[in-house]
C-alpha cells in the first residue's frame, strides 16, 4: 500500500485494499512468470499457442490466491490489519472479455494448461469493453457499457517492446523476378499496430505462470501515400481513426454470425499480432529456417474466429520468406488445429468475397488459391460430381459470394475436433460428412471441461473444506479421487453433513438475492437454477411455460402438493435479439405475479438476477439444487455449466444432449432427470412433419398456458405484452420443440420434486453427482488434447 498505492492504511477503502492486496500478490506471480519463461527459454520447448477471441476470466484474486497456495494466509495477515478479504475481493471487476460458453472454456482451458506445466500461450483481444452489463429496467433487459478497466488492471502488463504492426486495405502487385517466377506484393492502405497486455496465468501449485497475451489496437503514424496519391486522402483519415476502434468492445453476438466488417478486421487483427509474436519467437531460437516450425509451433483455433490465420501464415511463407507453396502449404497444415462449438446454421461463420477484397486482398488469392487446390482434390475423388464439389468449397457461389471460414478450418487444420462425444458425431454425420471421409483421421472428440479450482476448490470452500477432510487434499489436481466420497454416499452423518452445506450456501445466496432484487427467498426452498445465455435452443421459455403450469395447478387447487421451489435465472441476451428479449421481459412479469401472489404461500418464487457473469455463477452454483440443462436434443455442442452444477451437488434435469449425455453416463440415470427427444426423435419429427398445434390442442395445460400470455394476466397495463412467445411456438413453427417436449419435461419435475420430499435419497443422489464429475475435470480435456492433437511435453518450473 505504502510503496504501489502511495497511501496509508489509516485512508485506505476497500479498493485500496483489494489494490495493495493485488500488488502483494503479483509479486510473487511475476518471480514465477520470469522463472517460467526462462525455462521454456532453455528447454527449447514445443508450445501450443490458443487463439481466441474470447477469453472469460472473471475475477483473479481468489484464482490466484488459492493457485499459489496463499489463499489462508492472506486471508490471515488482512484480520490482522482488520480487513475482510472476501469483502475486498468484491472489488474486483469481472474480466468480462467472452460471451459465454466458448469464452470460459478458453479460460479454464489455461487454467488447466498452467497446472500441468504445459508450456502454452493464450492469445486474443484486449477489449476496452467487455460484455456490456445487465441492466433490469421494468422487468426489460438494459444494455450498459462494461468498463472493467477504469480504475486500472493490477493484473496486467503493458509490453510495448513487443509491439507488432498489422496491414489492411490497398491492393495486390503482381511482379516476376528474375526466374520468371510470380511474386506477389501487397501494398497495404492502413497499418495498425498492436499492443500486448500479459495476464500472467497461474498454475494450481504456483509454479508454472504461463501468459495471455491480448492486443490492443493503436493507430500508427504510417501515412499512406498510394492511397493519398490515388485520391484517397479522406479514406486514408476515416481508416486512421477506425484504428483505435478495432479493439474497443467485444461483440456481443452469441451463435448468431452478425457479418460486420469492424468483426472481421478484430479476428484478422488478433490473429496477425499474434502470429508474428510467434514467429518472432522461433527466430529467435531457429534463425531464418523454417524446418521446424510445425515441431514447435501449434496453434489451436477457438471456432473459426481466428481462422484467417490459415491464409496469413500461408502469407507470410510464400510473399515474405519465399517458400514455394507446397513447402509453405506442407507447414501450414502441420501448424493449425481447429476446434467446432456449434452446429447452429447461423453460427457458422461466412463473410463476403468483396469484403475480404477489400479489407484482406492477398488473403482472398491465396484463399481461392487454396481452394483450387483443394478441389482438384474432390475432382479425382469424386470425379464429375459438382454438387459435392459445390457443398466442399470454401467459396459459396450465390448472388453475392462468401468465404465458408469452416470449410477454411478443416481443409487447413490437421485436426478438427467436437467438444462432447455426441457433438462430434453430430459434426461427422451432418456437418462434414464428406470430409469425415476424405480425412478419416482429422475428425475426432474432446470432451469439454472445468477447472475444479475455481469451479469447486475457490467458489465452494465449505464443501471443499469437507471433501478435504475426507479424502484427503489432492483432488484439486486429480479429481478422479472424488470417486473415493461413492462410499460416503449412504452414510447418514455425512449426507447431514453435506446438506447442511448446501444449506449454508442457500443462506448466503439468498443474502445476495435479497441485495440484487428485494426478493425474499426461503433456503428450505429447493434452488432450481438456469444460467446461461438466453437463446431459444437453450429453452428458458419451456422452464418458464412450467412455472406458469406449476402457478396454474396451485390456484386450481390449493392443496396440490409440491416442494416449495425458487426458479433462478441468470441470462443475458443478445442486444438484437427480440425474442430472447422477451423472453427476459416475460420471466420478469411472471415473477412479478407470482412472488406477490399470496394464494401461493411461498411454494414458488421466481428471481432473475440482472447481469450474470462469471463472479455471479460463482455464488449461484454452490447453492443449487437443480440444474436446468434442457436444450433441445442436438443443438448443445457441449455446455459446461451443466459439468459446475452437478460437481457442485446439484442435480440435473435434462435433455440427452451435449455433455449431459456423458454426466448422466457418470452419475448414472438413478442420479439424474432425463427427458425429451433425442437427436433421433427430433430428425424424425422434421421428418414426418411437426406441427406444434397438435401439441396446443392436445395438452389442455399446453393451451391454457399460451392462452394465458396473450391476456393481461401478467402484464396490467399492457395486453398481449408476451404474445411473441406464444407465437414464436405456434405460428413461428416452434423450431426448438418446447411443445413436444413439454410433458415429458413437466413429469421429469415431478420426478424431481418427490425426490426432493425423500431428504436422504436426496443427499445421497447429490454425493454422487459430486463423486462421479471426476472425467469432466479440464485437466483431463487438456491431457486429451496433448495426446491427440497437440503432442506436447510438460516442462517443470523451480
Ligand atoms: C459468430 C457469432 C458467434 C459467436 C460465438 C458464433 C458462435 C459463438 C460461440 C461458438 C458460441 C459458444 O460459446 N458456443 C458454446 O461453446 C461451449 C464450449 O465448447 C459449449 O459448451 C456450448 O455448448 C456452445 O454453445
Amino acid at each position: 500500500m505504502h510503496c504501489s498505492l502511495g497511501t496509508d492504511e489509516n485512508k485506505a477503502n476497500n479498493h485500496a485494499w483489494y489494490k495493495a492486496t493485488c500488488a502483494s500478490v503479483q509479486e510473487h506471480v511475476l518471480e514465477q512468470l520470469r522463472k517460467t519463461q526462462k525455462s521454456h527459454y532453455f528447454n527449447d520447448t514445443r508450445a501450443v499457442h490458443y487463439f481466441s477471441a474470447e477469453f472469460l476470466m472473471g475475477r483473479l484474486m481468489s484464482n490466484n490466491l488459492h493457485n499459489l497456495g496463499l489463499f489462508e494466509k492472506t486471508k490471515q495477515a488482512l484480520l490482522e490489519l482488520g480487513v475482510n478479504l472476501t469483502d475486498i475481493m468484491e472489488e474486483e471487476p469481472d474480466m468480462a472479455l467472452g460471451n459465454g460458453g466458448l469464452g470460459r472454456l478458453a479460460a479454464c482451458f489455461i487454467d488447466s494448461l498452467a497446472t500441468l506445466d504445459f508450456p502454452a500461450v493464450g492469445y486474443g483481444l484486449h477489449y476496452e469493453h467487455g460484455l456490456f452489463r445487465q441492466d433490469i429496467k421494468n422487468g426489460a433487459q438494459i444494455e450498459r457499457p462494461d468498463s472493467w478497466r477504469d480504475y486500472g488492471n493490477p493484473w496486467e502488463i503493458c509490453r510495448p517492446e513487443s509491439i507488432q504492426e498489422i496491414s489492411l486495405y490497398g491492393y495486390v502487385e503482381t511482379k516476376y523476378k528474375d526466374n520468371g517466377q510470380v511474386q506477389k506484393e501487397w501494398h497495404p492502405g492502413m497499418i495498425v499496430k498492436g499492443l500486448p497486455w500479459d495476464i500472467p496465468v497461474v498454475g494450481y501449485g504456483g509454479k508454472t505462470v504461463n501468459v495471455l497475451r491480448l492486443w490492443q489496437s493503436q493507430a500508427s503514424n504510417y501515412f499512406n501515400w498510394d492511397v493519398f496519391n490515388a485520391g484517397g486522402y479522406v479514406d486514408a483519415q476515416k481508416e486512421n481513426v477506425q484504428a483505435e476502434t478495432i479493439s474497443k468492445v467485444l461483440y456481443p453476438n452469441d451463435e448468431t454470425e452478425a457479418g460486420k466488417q469492424l468483426r472481421l478486421i478484430q479476428q484478422y487483427f488478433f490473429s496477425a499480432c499474434s502470429l508474428k509474436d510467434i514467429i518472432r519467437r522461433y527466430k529467435r531460437a531457429n534463425g531464418d529456417d523454417w524446418k521446424y516450425f510445425s515441431e514447435q509451433v501449434v496453434i489451436q483455433l477457438n471456432d473459426t474466429h481466428p481462422a484467417i490465420a490459415i491464409p496469413e501464415l500461408m502469407r507470410i511463407l510464400i510473399d515474405r520468406a519465399e517458400l514455394d507453396w507446397d513447402t509453405a502449404w506442407d507447414i501450414s497444415s502441420k501448424t493449425f488445429a481447429y476446434t467446432n462449438h456449434t452446429l447452429l446454421p447461423e453460427a457458422l461463420e461466412k463473410w463476403p468475397a468483396r469484403m475480404l477484397e477489400k479489407i484482406l486482398p492477398r488473403h482472398l488469392e491465396i484463399i481461392y488459391e487454396i481452394n483450387h487446390r483443394f478441389m482438384e482434390k474432390v475432382e479425382a475423388i469424386w470425379p464429375g460430381d459438382n454438387q459435392i464439389k459445390q457443398k466442399l468449397s470454401i467459396i459459396e457461389e450465390g448472388h453475392e459470394k462468401m468465404v465458408r471460414m469452416g470449410n477454411l478450418s478443416v481443409i487447413g487444420a490437421f485436426a478438427v475436433n467436437g467438444v462432447a462425444e455426441i457433438h462430434s458425431a453430430l459434426v461427422k454425420k451432418n456437418l462434414f460428412p464428406e470430409f469425415d471421409q476424405m480425412w478419416p483421421e482429422k475428425l475426432t472428440n474432446v470432451t469439454n471441461g472445468i477447472t475444479p479450482r475455481r469451479w469447486l476448490k475457490a467458489c465452494n470452500p465449505r464443501l471443499s473444506a469437507l471433501i478435504s477432510e475426507k479424502i484427503g487434499d489432492d483432488w484439486p489436481l486429480h479429481l478422479e479421487n472424488l470417486a473415493t466420497l461413492d462410499k460416503y454416499a449412504d452414510n447418514a452423518k455425512f449426507q447431514k453433513q453435506f446438506m447442511k452445506i448446501k444449506h449454508e450456501n442457500k443462506v448466503d445466496l439468498a443474502k445476495d438475492v435479497l441485495a440484487l432484487t428485494g426478493i425474499t427467498i426461503n433456503p428450505k426452498a429447493i434452488f432450481d437454477v438456469q444460467i446461461k445465455r438466453l437463446h431459444e435452443y437453450k429453452r428458458q421459455h419451456l422452464n418458464l411455460l412450467h412455472i406458469m403450469a406449476l402457478y396454474r395447478r396451485l390456484l386450481e387447487n390449493p392443496n396440490y402438493e409440491m416442494q416449495p421451489r425458487v426458479f433462478l435465472f441468470g441470462a443475458k441476451a443478445a442486444p438484437g435479439y427480440k425474442l430472447a428479449k422477451d423472453i427476459i421481459y416475460a420471466i420478469n412479469q411472471v415473477a412479478m405475479r407470482v412472488n406477490n401472489d399470496h394464494r401461493l404461500k411461498d411454494k414458488i418464487k421466481v428471481v432473475f438476477l440482472p447481469n450474470y457473469r462469471v463472479s455471479l455463477a460463482e455464488k449461484m452454483i454452490p447453492a443449487a439444487d437443480i440444474s436446468e440443462q434442457i436444450s433441445t436434443a442436438g443443438k448443445e455442442a457441449s455446455g459446461t455449466g451443466n459439468m459446475k452444477l452437478s460437481l457442485n451437488g446439484a442435480l440435473t434435469v435434462g435433455t440427452l444432449d451435449g455433455a449431459n449425455i456423458e454426466i448422466a453416463e457418470e452419475v448414472g440415470d438413478e442420479n439424474i432427470f432425463i427427458f425429451g427427444l433425442t437427436v433421433d426423435q427430433v430428425q424424425q419429427l422434421n421428418d414426418q412433419g411437426y406441427n406444434p398445434y397438435d401439441y396446443y390442442y392436445k395438452n389442455k395445460e399446453i393451451k391454457a398456458v399460451l392462452d394465458w400470455l396473450d391476456t393481461d394476466y401478467f402484464t396490467p397495463d399492457k395486453p398481449g405484452a408476451l404474445a411473441s412467445i406464444k407465437h414464436s411456438l405456434l405460428e413461428g413453427g416452434d423450431p426448438y420443440k418446447v411443445l413436444a417436449d413439454f410433458e415429458s419435461y413437466s413429469q421429469a419435475q415431478l420426478k424431481a420434486d418427490k425426490a426432493y420430499a425423500d431428504k436422504s435419497l436426496w443427499a445421497k443422489m447429490a454425493i454422487l453427482n459430486t463423486a462421479r464429475m471426476g472425467k469432466f475435470t479440464s485437466d483431463r480435456s487438456i491431457q486429451d488434447y496433448v495426446q491427440k492433437i497437440w503432442k506436447l511435453k510438460p516442462c517443470a518450473v523451480e
